[in-house]
């Protein structure tokens, strides 16, 4: 697959999830790269850089995105010759593959020691960190039921109930606006995370803050699994995580908006749970209350404050 049909697949959201997303530009950088034929460095670093930054900017709101390619494309500006660019770059986006896919595994261990046998647990969207805890704490033994939101627009509640029942889960699905009808049936919310900001806020599907709140009045725990990737280096520096506005069209036909002049369809992808709405996020480092975003950010993607990138250990 090209880098351009890497990126539009992404666009169209038929790749999606901040996971997935990063993976996806991983190996689309790492393809590009190989598959150029360079003179010298410069060359190599205009071609890798242009790709870098088209990427990057696909989809605004998962910072896994920007974060895996400033991750991978750091090489560009530190290496010296043209085989340090290209041999480090291509080690750090396979390296990058490996990392995400055994921190979704990981979480998925640590997220499944909340779970409690006989829980009934609620998750919205289509997060496979937040689906790897339940999925491991029923490999576990445990017997688990989960409500799963339908997820309007793009019905993403379909691939989350797919996936439970073909792994034998007991699962109820409901739609969005039935969420805090049935909290009081619910032991725990688990959900993912696009990005998380420094001070812990968790932005996630649109309707996730309405299950936090919910759940809040509940007195049901909300947990959130996100890898560090996650995590937005940049909301330290008081810059805020833009919310993607998708097409109207996804919520109201073209042709019936037709017939409707005065009115005007609003579709935000995304929204901000404050960080008082969220007991634990779960990570592959361990589970940290979202006071402990700076930590994250800090220790684990050792953000670099003169490059405005990250960096693993
Ligand atoms: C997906 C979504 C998911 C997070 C986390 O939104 O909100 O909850 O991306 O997912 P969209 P994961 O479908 O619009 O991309 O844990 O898989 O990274």
């Amino acid at each position: 697959m090209t880098l351009e049909e890497t990126a539009d697949r992404i666009r169209s959201m038929e790749i999606r999830g901040a996971g997935r997303i990063a993976r996806a530009a991983a190996k689309a950088l790492l393809a590009h790269s190989q598959s150029g034929t360079y003179q010298d460095l410069k060359s190599y670093q205009e071609r890798m850089m242009v790709a870098s930054e088209m990427l990057a900017g696909v989809r605004p709101t998962a910072v896994s995105l920007p974060n895996a390619v400033n991750l991978i494309s750091k090489p560009l500006s530190l290496a010296k010759t043209l085989d340090e660019a290209k041999s480090g770059l291509e080690e750090r986006a396979q390296a990058f593959i490996i990392h995400s896919e055994q921190a979704v595994a990981k979480i998925g261990e640590i997220g499944a020691r909340h779970i409690r046998d006989g829980d009934v647990v609620m998750t919205h969207c289509n997060s496979e960190a937040a689906l790897q805890c339940i999925l491991t704490a029923h490999q576990q033994g445990m017997d688990i039921e989960v409500y799963a939101t339908e997820v309007r627009p793009r019905n993403q509640g379909h691939i989350t109930i797919k996936t439970l029942s073909d792994a034998g889960i007991k699962t109820n699905f409901i739609v969005d606006s039935a969420a805090r009808y049935f909290m009081k049936e619910v032991d725990l919310c688990i959900t993912g995370a696009d990005a998380i900001t420094v001070n812990g806020a968790v932005i996630n599907k649109i309707g996730t803050s309405q299950i936090a709140l919910a759940a809040k009045e509940a007195r049901v725990n909300f947990l959130v699994a996100a890898e560090t990737y996650k995590f937005a280096p940049r909301t330290i520096l008081g810059e805020r995580i833009l919310i993607e506005e998708r097409s109207a069209d996804e919520v109201l036909p073209d042709a019936a908006r037709a017939t409707l002049p005065h009115v005007t369809v609003r579709n935000p992808t995304f929204d901000v749970t404050p960080a008082e709405y969220v007991d634990l996020i779960i990570t592959e480092h361990g589970e940290i209350p979202p006071g402990m975003a700076y930590i994250i950010i800090k220790e684990h993607l050792q953000w670099d404050m003169d490059n405005l990138c990250i960096d693993y250990p």
